[in-house]
């Protein structure tokens, strides 16, 4: 459960302080900074940030003197020592306001992400305690934080436990630290916790706005399509705008307003439905030719977190010619979607729900509720977000099924405009024809489906005859496919990690894909292959090839373009005309 954390959303656009930089750490593998040898908290924990008031003062800490880690970025690509780090690490800074800045109303701490939980104490004194690693919160020091300086720490623990999202075991970097940006942000007393605007599927524009500090109207302005009016709460506006579309991205400027408090924002207008097996965008059917991503930056195997990452790994996408993106597997950052909705690029977004998750725990359900609405409310006004998915690739069972249908039923009543979806697994099996009877079927609104024929089961030749179809009547979209090459080896087709190998998986899949297009008979409605660049995985050990990374990407973790990039690139190419 998280405790005194607050969700705010539109951040980015609010007047803010970055406290962005270097930030003095202390390693603590033990937590002893935090837990008493009676196994209580310490009252001389590192929290209280206490510096020798005499000579024989016994503080066996120092944070002065202690080495730096930058902030944001992750801790186990900046010290060697820390590659492989699992526990907590410590963070302070001196934090400083002025007096016309306390002046100026309210004051949060924003924490983009922190690995996995993380507590906040400012001057020695406990704040907040937040889980889920990869979702934004915020923290009030209104009239804590006076003018003058003041110790902010952080404790950030991403230690792997059996009831954490997620838990035990993970094919990606559990990258540690405050692995976002790190803001204070200004605000007056009476402000918009929250003003979002999205597009039913039947058309209407509908929005709401959360106030807090007091009530107000909230005035909203769309000059491009004349709207100047009054809401509260939620509301329907009446308007038919400009649609966004993927490809051809239209976005309206608003303005919102509330006694002292404004916010301006992009917001596109799109709807989305399913029809049949069809994904259908704006009213047009649309197949989704997409690729996957996990939040690393483009060269260096580090997590991504700025806007220039999230513009090269989407202008990577837009090269490959994909009109939609998976951000798997987990909550990217914030730039990810804003930039997905600048490029029109259609984007599924993703709790890390994933292998191994104690669902017969009620509070895993609850921190999974938690993460869900920080996701959702951050990202509620994009309209690249057509998807939330709420898992991946979790074994059937019905503690399972009924954790992931209350977690769709969650996020249906957080937003009812969105495709609700989760990837599920397809086991080996010696079949080319696959009936998908998952009953997570029935709690989702599109059957997303990872499958590797070719690369962990099956023979590559029979790919293309292999049929999919579910007992549900819904679209199935592979969210997942593909195989490992390692970029620059190459030899015969036949030969595993060679390019070859991986271009000729992909013929393969792609034969099969448009056998089974919806339109043509069949029920696919998308792909997202897996997965865009080589990306760092503690299980991928083999020497030579693997070194620490999964090998499936398109791209090499330097930018280096594999065969199999141009071989989808075609595909696409021939989809879009
Ligand atoms: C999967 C997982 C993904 C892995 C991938 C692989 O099914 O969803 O996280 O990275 O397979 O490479 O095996």
């Amino acid at each position: 459960m998280n405790t005194g954390t607050i969700n705010i959303s539109n951040v980015l656009q609010r007047s803010r302080i970055s406290l962005n930089g270097a930030w003095n750490i202390i390693v603590d593998p033990y937590e002893m900074g935090y837990i008493g040898i009676l196994g209580d908290r310490n009252d001389r924990g590192f929290f209280r940030d206490h510096r020798p008031r005499h000579p024989g003062d016994r503080v066996e800490y120092d944070f002065d003197s202690s080495p730096t880690l930058t902030v944001p970025g992750d801790w186990n690509t900046q010290d060697e020592r820390l590659h492989f780090y699992e526990g907590t690490v410590w963070y302070r800074r001196t934090v400083e306001v002025s007096a016309v800045q306390v002046a100026t109303g309210r004051i949060f701490l924003h924490i983009g992400a922190a690995n996995h939980t993380s507590r906040v104490f400012l001057n020695g004194e406990e704040l907040s305690t937040h889980a889920g690693g990869f979702s934004p919160y915020a923290v009030e020091l209104t009239g804590r934080l006076t003018a003058g300086a003041h110790s902010l720490v952080i404790q950030v623990d991403n230690r792997r436990e059996p009831h954490r999202i997620p838990a035990m075991r993970s094919d990606w970097w559990n990258f540690g630290g405050l692995t976002r940006a790190v803001d204070l942000v200004f605000v007056p007393d009476v402000f918009m916790q929250h003003a979002w605007l999205t597009m039913a599927p039947d058309g209407r524009v509908i929005g709401g706005v959360t106030l807090r500090g007091g009530d107000s109207d909230v005035r909203l302005r769309i000059p491009s399509l004349n709207v100047d009016t009054t809401v509260s709460h939620t509301f329907e506006l009446d308007i038919a705008p400009e649609r966004w579309n993927p490809g051809a991205p239209v976005l309206h400027e608003v303005h919102w307003s509330c006694e002292r408090d404004h916010v301006t924002d992009d917001v596109g207008f799109r709807t989305v439905e399913t029809d049949g097996t069809d994904i259908v965008v704006n009213g047009t059917r649309t197949f989704l030719h997409g690729i996957s991503i996990h939040s690393e930056t483009p060269s260096g195997g580090r997590r991504a977190n700025t806007v220039e990452h999230a513009s090269t790994l989407l202008g990577w996408a837009q090269e490959l010619g994909a009109n939609f993106v998976r951000l798997a597997h987990y909550q990217h950052d914030e730039h990810m979607v804003r930039e997905a909705d600048r490029r029109g690029i259609l984007a599924w977004c993703e709790l890390p729900v994933y292998w191994g998750i104690a669902f017969d725990q009620p509070n895993v359900l609850g921190n999974a509720q938690e993460q869900l609405e920080e996701l959702i409310v951050r990202d509620r006004s994009r309209a690249a977000v057509i998807f939330w998915s709420v898992a991946n690739e979790t074994l059937p069972s019905p503690e399972r099924t009924a954790f992931l249908t209350k977690l769709a039923d969650t996020a249906r009543e957080l937003d009812p405009t969105r495709l609700i979806s989760a990837a599920m697994l397809t086991l080996p099996t010696q079949e080319l024809d696959h009936l998908i009877d998952d009953p997570l079927g029935a709690a989702v609104d599109v059957i997303a489906i990872n499958q590797y024929l070719g690369w962990y089961y099956g023979d590559r030749e029979t790919i293309p005859e292999a049929t999919w179809r579910s007992i549900f009547g819904k679209p199935i979209v592979f969210t997942e496919m593909g195989g490992g090459a390692k970029a620059g080896y190459h030899g015969d087709e036949g030969e595993i990690w060679t390019e070859e190998y991986q271009a000729a998986l992909y013929r393969a899949q792609i034969e099969m894909v448009k056998a089974n297009r919806t339109g043509n008979g069949g029920e696919v409605a998308g792909l997202s292959p897996w997965i865009l660049k080589d990306f760092r995985a503690p299980v991928r050990v083999l020497p030579g090839i693997q070194d620490g990374y999964n090998r499936k990407g398109l791209i090499s973790e330097e930018g280096e373009r594999k065969l199999a990039f141009g071989v989808l690139q075609s595909y696409y190419e021939e989809v879009a005309n």
